[in-house]
């Protein structure tokens, strides 16, 4: 039986996997146990009413289990492992919430505007953690085997360097060698090349969330444009009209 998987579409690309960890966290699980499934792909600016029907909430991954569609990965991760339980992807409860904050510290680090705000340290420190734990017990989270947390990190690690590369200009440390070895196996394996979204598409997903984030990014909203950046010119028409960065000016 193929499953049916609805999972977010690139963002200005609605014809392209886009750029939701969570989404990829539940396609790499499919691939990883090797279930056959079909995916939709939603474009999250502009929801098909079959898919708000379905899922009122609005959010994606949701899969449809016998007739039904459930949503959240943590959900639908739990009913792969039930009702597909081999390949065993099962983590053992004490690895469980390892690398758990590394997430929600990315996100903190790449909107803030403070240098010293310490959201860098706080994200070192989250990392500096996993790459301990990886030394003792890796080279997985549970030891030799990939297991689902390790699926529900590999998208999100791969949101922090391909967003911190662009908007940041930041890379992990070096020394943290058992971090970047991690990476490397994750995103080398098949099903992680399968289910990756494109990294332009990535940089375009945290750019439409509307952070300044030191770079450039033009918010625009009929004839009022926004910049965010060095100042710059645009055409309209045949002229060619400059804008000042971080003010609003219509045309
Ligand atoms: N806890 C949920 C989070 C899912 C989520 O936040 N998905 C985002 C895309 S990455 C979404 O669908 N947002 C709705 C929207 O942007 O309208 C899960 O693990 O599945």
């Amino acid at each position: 039986m193929v499953l049916e998987i609805a999972v977010k579409a690139a963002v200005g690309a609605p014809d392209i996997l886009g750029d939701c960890p969570f989404s990829q966290r539940a396609l790499l699980t499919l691939e990883e146990k090797k279930i056959p499934y079909k995916s939709h792909l939603i474009n999250l600016s502009d929801k098909p009413q079959w898919f708000l029907e379905v899922n009122p909430e609005g959010k994606v991954p949701v899969v449809k289990f016998d007739d039904k569609w459930v949503s959240d990965s943590d959900v639908i991760v739990g009913i792969l492992e039930e009702k597909y339980p081999e390949p065993s992807l099962a983590t053992p409860p004490e690895f469980a919430s390892v690398g758990s904050k590394i997430f929600p510290s990315f996100v903190k680090f790449l909107k803030s505007k403070d240098p010293n705000d310490g959201t860098e340290q706080d994200l070192l420190e989250e990392l500096k953690a996993l790459d301990d734990h990886l030394k003792a017990h890796g080279p997985f989270i549970a030891g030799e085997k990939i297991t689902a947390v390790d699926l529900s990190l590999a998208p999100k690690l791969y949101h922090l360097e391909v967003a911190l590369a662009h908007f940041k200009n930041w890379t992990i440390p070096d020394k943290l060698t058992h971090v970047l070895n991690y990476i490397k196996l994750l995103f080398s394996r098949e099903s992680f090349e399968k289910t990756k979204a494109a990294k332009e598409h990535i940089i375009a997903g945290w750019g439409a969330k509307g952070q300044c984030m030191n770079s450039f990014q033009i918010i625009s909203y009929q004839n009022l444009v926004m910049y965010c950046g060095l100042a710059f010119s645009i055409r309209k028409g045949q002229e060619r009209k400059k804008v000042e960065p971080g003010v609003c000016q219509t045309f």
